[in-house]
């Protein structure tokens, strides 16, 4: 089966008969008008009794737990956002399937949407250069092949990369004798996800490692700016919706005003928050964090930590000291530590992700802010060039704009317009 076509079933997904596209017609004259509003009742209702039992039971004096109006508001933003209406139409109807079966197939289709809202200027960028450079050649020539290393450059996805992605395009032209410029989209698209898992990978979706036997730890580290304490929010929120209990420990008491950023995420997403004054160590918060989670049974423990400069040792030192305190305190712990890199800064993320690796053992990247930049090819580079997974990726500043890293899903976001397009009377011989 060709890869555009692949693609298109798994993420593209039509009513497959008269009759469902009538039910599904039927459907969302019923409940269009009740749909926003009963959303929002409900979500809103239960955390707020989530949030009174945390009440309940939150006695320590550093820990902080309270609800107010923000997380209504946040979920009202959400959906009032016109851009991700149809993503919030498609994870509503999660409740409405009946088997699991098509429960999986839409949140893969909500996925694909989500990624290609995010990487929408990505693939403005690159779709255009892409079809501009077939439109141009009318054989698949050395030129066009130099043409397109550029077009791959330019998109951020790092020079040694692109290279080993032409040699490879090249040889598969050539096996299979294409000719035409045009069939060699579908090409590139198949080699990016090969790229991205490598010879030796097997082609799945890797997930954040959990603890099967008691408290999960994740450690989050990066250079200030890029994304930490918003992904922690992010994540924090999708866990809990997950029917997890989470807690959150303000391990950046550097920064002024962040142990209230990380409270205000704690307010919004309704999970505790354990902190400490701004200037105190580091690795007690996350200590006094470790037994607040361990005391209330929680299963997610998630630690902020301050934005550290790449070259201050002291910095980096105290990072060691966290790790070490929170090996102690749980074995087996951190289960993951998440070094979230900015995509919009290009090969500086690269470099970042170099000298982080060597203070630490960064076990996945956290890559924010895809959908702000026309670049997004700097994902193949840093698991390519890094060997180190991309776990997450931030597709936006909402609560809910953090995806699983998919790499089908991100060559979808890629080439979107194309895949919807695809007629299977082109497909490749
Ligand atoms: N567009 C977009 N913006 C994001 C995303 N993730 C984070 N941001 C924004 O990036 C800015 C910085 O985010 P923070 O979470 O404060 O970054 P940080 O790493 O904690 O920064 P420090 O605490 O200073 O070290 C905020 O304005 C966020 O809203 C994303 O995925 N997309
Ligand atoms: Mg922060």
């Amino acid at each position: 089966m060709s890869f555009f076509k692949k693609l298109k079933e798994k993420f593209v997904k039509g009513p497959e008969s008269e009759e469902e596209k009538e039910q599904q017609k039927f459907d969302e004259t019923e409940d269009s008008d009740d749909k926003a509003h009963s959303l929002e009742a409900d979500s809103a209702d239960s955390e707020h009794q989530e949030v009174a039992d945390l009440q309940g039971e939150t006695e320590a004096p550093e820990t902080e737990v309270s609800a107010e109006d923000e997380e209504e508001d946040t979920l009202e933003s959400a959906v009032d956002e016109e851009d991700d209406q149809d993503v919030e139409d498609l994870e509503e109807s999660f409740g409405e399937e009946d088997g699991a079966e098509s429960q999986e197939e839409d949140e893969k289709v909500s996925i694909a949407s989500k990624f290609k809202m995010g990487l929408a200027k990505t693939r403005n960028s690159f779709s255009t250069k892409i079809n501009d450079l077939v439109a141009r050649y009318r054989t698949v020539d050395e030129d066009f092949f130099e043409e397109l290393e550029e077009v791959l450059i330019s998109a951020d996805v790092g020079v040694t990369t692109v290279m080993e992605m032409i040699e490879e395009l090249e040889m598969e032209v050539k096996r299979r004798n294409v000719q035409d410029p045009q069939k060699v989209k579908e090409i590139i698209s198949e080699k990016l996800v090969e790229i991205y898992y490598g010879d030796d990978r097997a082609e799945e979706i890797e997930g954040l490692n959990e603890n099967p036997d008691g408290l999960t730890i994740y450690l989050f580290v990066g250079v200030n700016g890029v994304g930490k304490t918003t992904t922690i929010g992010k994540l924090a929120h999708r866990l809990k919706s997950e029917g997890k209990n989470v807690t959150l420990a303000a391990g950046d008491t550097f920064r002024a005003g962040a142990i209230e950023q990380l409270e205000e995420w704690g307010k919004r997403v309704g999970v505790n928050v354990t902190k400490h004054s701004e200037g105190s160590d580091p690795a007690a918060v996350i200590y006094d964090g470790i037994q607040s989670a361990k005391s209330k049974n929680a299963d997610v423990l998630i630690c902020d930590t301050a934005g550290r400069l790449q070259n201050k040792v002291n910095l980096m030192n105290e990072l060691s000291k966290v790790k070490r305190v929170i090996e102690r305190e749980v074995p087996g712990a951190p289960h993951e530590v998440l070094l979230v890199l900015d995509a919009t800064t290009g090969q500086n993320a690269m470099s970042q992700a170099k000298t982080f690796s060597e203070a630490t053992d960064v076990s996945g990247i956290v890559l924010s802010k895809l959908d702000g930049t026309a670049k997004g090819g700097i994902v193949l580079a840093i698991r390519n060039e890094l060997e180190i997974p991309v776990k997450l990726v931030g597709l936006g500043e909402k609560v809910t704009d953090l995806e699983t890293f998919d790499a089908h899903a991100f060559v979808y976001g890629l080439f979107a317009d194309m895949i919807e397009e695809y007629d299977e009377e082109e497909e490749l011989s």
